[in-house]
């Protein structure tokens, strides 16, 4: 069955390659790009479709494993859904209870655990890695460049203990027990408390997708920054396990780069009690990550997606207005109601660059 699906998407590449000639084509595996909710529907209809990411509530059922609804309420009608297309069809399945999609060069991966007890996170955390590692070892794509993970009341403590920290020490516990060179090969990732699915209930689910590969990026750290994974024990008895951002080549000269959630942060402590100031921090922390890993390649580097994500009270046309400012008119964002993992911050931005040669 694996060996089936394998050959399948290795096949399509292999016809996408011959069709087109001697053209000169992208080497990436998938562009990615902000839509309406209204599309879903029948971009699921499309053997192309990687994956698709839903921030509104769901109206139906649906079961494809290439379908991601996050509980992230989109606070602007402009965009409320985000599109993975790949340039050759896909094949789709469910691995160890983990739905996937592949193209023959990436592997799209979800899972939703419902939690059975609100302090019992961490344990949870280090099943559903486990899970995820496994499913991706299976399909054939060891290698993860890029992980999403939501779950509901993040800033809550339960049993004394922070929830956002009992995830990291579930996170740890996997990583450590699967990933060899755990510290020089962090996929990038983001960490946000979602939407209690149930008001009124506490216990909600986990929610992770990721994206994996069959060879290592390259991680980035940000040298504003300590290494998340070198934080001193006052942000949690296990450091989060992600790297600021990691760096994948596509063919000889294509690059995305995969921007981990990115906040008022230097050195490892929280900066600012002001919103905007906040966001100037963040901007800086960005284009100082991006600045230094255009210097490993020899393309500049275009942002191609941003994900805000803003605490409750945060008002998204002021941060637009500055963000535009920095980066420029034609960024494509994605503003998004979510707690940060941090008390103090209001928020966290996250995003995906692309380089290519012109
Ligand atoms: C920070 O820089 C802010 O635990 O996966 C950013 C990105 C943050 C990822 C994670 C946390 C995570 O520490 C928080």
């Amino acid at each position: 069955m694996a060996r089936r699906g394998w050959v399948r998407s290795t096949y399509s590449k292999f016809l996408f390659m011959r069709q087109s000639g001697l053209q000169a084509v992208s080497a990436l595996p998938f562009t990615a790009r902000y839509g309406q909710d209204a599309q879903v529907h029948e971009w699921l209809e499309n053997d192309h479709l990687l994956a698709v990411v839903r921030f509104q509530a769901a109206d139906t059922i649906m079961r494809d494993p290439r379908l991601c609804e996050v509980a992230l309420p989109s606070l602007e009608s402009s965009a409320t859904a985000e599109f993975w297309i790949s340039p050759w069809p896909v094949h789709t399945g469910v691995c160890h209870g983990v739905g996937y999609a592949e193209n023959g060069d990436v592997l799209f991966l979800q899972m939703r655990l419902d939690e059975y007890a609100e302090d019992a996170l961490q344990p949870l955390t280090a099943v559903a890695y486990r899970r995820l590692f496994a499913a991706a070892q299976a399909r054939g794509y060891p290698h993860f460049l890029r992980i999403w993970n939501y779950f509901p009341n993040i800033n809550q403590e339960c049993g004394g203990l922070e929830r956002y920290r009992s995830f990291c020490a579930g996170r740890h516990q996997a990583l450590i027990a699967d990933l060899a060179e755990c510290e020089t090969h962090l996929p990038a990732a983001c960490a946000l408390g979602s939407a209690a699915s149930d008001p009124g209930c506490d216990v909600g689910s986990l929610h992770l997708y990721a994206l994996a590969a069959r060879k290592p990026g390259q991680q980035i750290e940000n040298p504003r920054q300590v290494s998340a994974f070198h934080y001193p024990p006052q942000y949690g008895r296990r450091s989060p396990s992600f790297s600021r951002a990691v760096l994948k080549a596509w063919g000889e000269q294509d690059y995305h780069l995969y921007i981990s959630g990115t906040a008022s942060i230097v050195g490892h402590h929280s900066q600012h009690t002001d919103l905007m100031a906040q966001l100037d921090e963040t901007l800086l922390n960005l284009a100082t990550l991006l600045a230094h890993a255009e210097h490993s390649i020899p393309v500049p580097l275009q942002l191609a997606l941003l994900k805000i994500y803003c605490r409750p009270e945060v008002d998204p046309a002021p941060l637009r207005h500055r963000i535009v400012q920095m980066f420029g008119a034609n960024t494509p964002m994605l503003f998004l109601r979510a707690d940060i993992c941090r008390r103090e911050l209001f928020i966290e931005i996250e995003g995906m660059a692309v380089g290519v040669a012109r």
